[in-house]
């Protein structure tokens, strides 16, 4: 079966020839009238669309969005706030920052539509500290629409006020845990918080009821809220509305950037056709399908179970509909969409001992197991890939992959575990060969990576 078409919601404009980020451009392709009409609306009914849409948030964990809303402290008293998380730094993903460079008015957008429905007065983008362009272009994007009273005070003439605020970071990947977002917020350092018993929705910034949403999540309500909450129901498939964003890199001929109905592609489809297949001369060997953090595929392994609905399936790594139930099924995850390719040339050594370093690096080193472990896993495989690794290295990478999850605050524990877990179940065999590079090949004799 050959892939479908590209589904364009998000990506609808954004590549169009002349088609540029200022707000004159947006107006012209029918800007702010979903924002028009919500304005009209009740708020509650905004929320119910939402929440019939099913549409899962696309930072990662895939909560479905109006749950989130629903949960959402009401009675406090306190004011509600909105975050919008653009602290995009998941390996592999760079959805958020197109959409943001391209077409900042549609997440503006979205926002005002979200803090309307939500009763939000003030809303925070929160954009990654390495975004620099992509902060001015929203900073200039906020003035243009504040100029033209959709952002600001008494929006579009109706007794509503509301403003947002552009909030760098400083470039430290914990930022986009969204307590530790909240914190960083606070003008503390970035330690994400305990949670149960607390989310943000009952108790978040300036411990007041507070929303974060993802960047494509919140582009997601504007067409919802304009198409209804039924009518995005059908685009996608059931319990994975909707469409999606992947973000293809590494060894296809072409990689970029690729919106489907989620669940109407499978893997195959994705990386053969749309992506136009491996590199010449080469075969896939492993993919990750959804940022660096969900565990790795192997091409030619094979899943086989029952779906939900209770039909059998035999899958192999093509055959798997990119969806989160799909992907959750076989063990790994969709993740925020960024599909990390590898081919015959990669050494997973290397490829993990890449991964481990970058894990270590962002510890916020609050929880011992994952303040020690990543450090542990990236010296270890680092040893590895120098040609330095003990005999009893392979069972001591996965003794400490084993010990970080469940035992630690935030996610990124799992997080940082899961490649390295992955990696040994399915390439466990390139690991007890130590790969060496030659030791006139290391600056200054360096033992480290990095
Ligand atoms: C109120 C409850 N709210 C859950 C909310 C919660 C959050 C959302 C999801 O991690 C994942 C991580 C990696 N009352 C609630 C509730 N919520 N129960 O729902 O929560 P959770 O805990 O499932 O996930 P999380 O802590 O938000 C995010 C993956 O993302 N990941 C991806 C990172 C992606 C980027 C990027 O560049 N875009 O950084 C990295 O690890 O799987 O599990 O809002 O408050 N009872
Ligand atoms: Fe920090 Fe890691 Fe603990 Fe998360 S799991 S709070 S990143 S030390």
């Amino acid at each position: 079966m050959s892939a479908p078409e590209q589904r364009r919601l998000i990506f609808q404009h954004i590549d169009e020839p002349g088609y540029t980020n200022d707000i004159a451009c947006y107006l012209r392709n029918g800007g702010y009238e979903v924002l028009k009409k919500s304005i009209g609306r009740k708020p509650e009914d905004l929320i119910a669309e939402v929440k019939k849409s099913g549409v899962r948030g696309r930072g990662g964990a895939g909560f479905p969005c109006g749950v989130k809303w629903g949960l959402v402290d009401r009675k406090s008293g306190k004011p509600i706030y909105l975050i919008v998380n653009a602290d995009e730094s998941e390996p592999g993903t760079f959805k958020d920052r197109y959409i943001m460079h391209q077409d900042p008015h549609q997440l503006i957008e979205g926002i005002m539509i979200s803090c309307f429905a939500n009763n939000v007065k003030q809303a925070y983008i929160y954009i990654r500290g390495e975004f620099p362009h992509g902060a001015r272009i929203l900073e200039t994007a906020i003035a243009e629409a504040r100029e033209q009273n959709f952002v600001g005070p008494d929006v579009l003439g109706s007794g509503y006020s509301c403003e947002i605020y552009v909030h760098r970071g400083a470039g430290a990947y914990i930022c986009g845990e969204e307590t530790g977002l909240i914190e960083s917020l606070e003008g503390k350092r970035a330690y994400p918080r305990i949670k149960p018993p607390y989310f943000p929705a009952v108790l978040g910034l300036y411990q007041c009821p507070t929303i974060v949403n993802n960047v494509e999540t919140l582009c997601h309500v504007k067409h919802i809220v304009d198409m209804g909450g039924d009518a995005y129901t059908k685009i996608g498939t059931p319990n994975n509305t909707g469409t999606r964003i992947f973000c293809v890199s590494g060894h296809v001929q072409r990689p970029g950037y690729y919106e489907f109905e989620t669940g109407k592609i499978t893997m195959g489809q994705l990386l053969n056709e749309v992506c136009g297949g491996p590199l010449p001369g080469r075969k896939f060997k492993a993919v990750i399908p959804g940022g660096s953090s969900a565990k790795i595929l192997k091409f030619g392994e094979r899943f086989k179970g029952k779906t939900r609905a209770g039909e059998e399936y035999d899958w192999g790594v093509e055959d798997v509909p990119m969806d989160f139930d799909s992907l959750g099924m076989i063990g790994t995850m969709g993740g925020s969409g960024g599909v990390i390719v590898m081919d015959d040339s990669v050494n997973m050594v290397e490829a993990l001992a890449n991964i481990n370093a970058f894990y270590a690096h962002e510890s916020c080193g609050q929880c011992t197991p994952c303040r020690e472990g990543s450090l542990w896993m990236k010296k270890i495989t680092s040893r590895m890939v120098h040609g330095e690794a003990r005999v009893e290295d392979g069972a001591l990478l996965k003794s400490v992959a084993d010990q970080i999850p469940g035992r630690t605050i935030c996610a990124f524990g799992e997080a940082c575990s899961w490649p390295t877990q992955s990696f040994l179940a399915k390439f466990g065999d390139e690991f007890t060969q130590y790969p060496a590079a030659p030791k006139s090949l290391r600056p200054n004799g360096a033992t480290e990576l990095i």
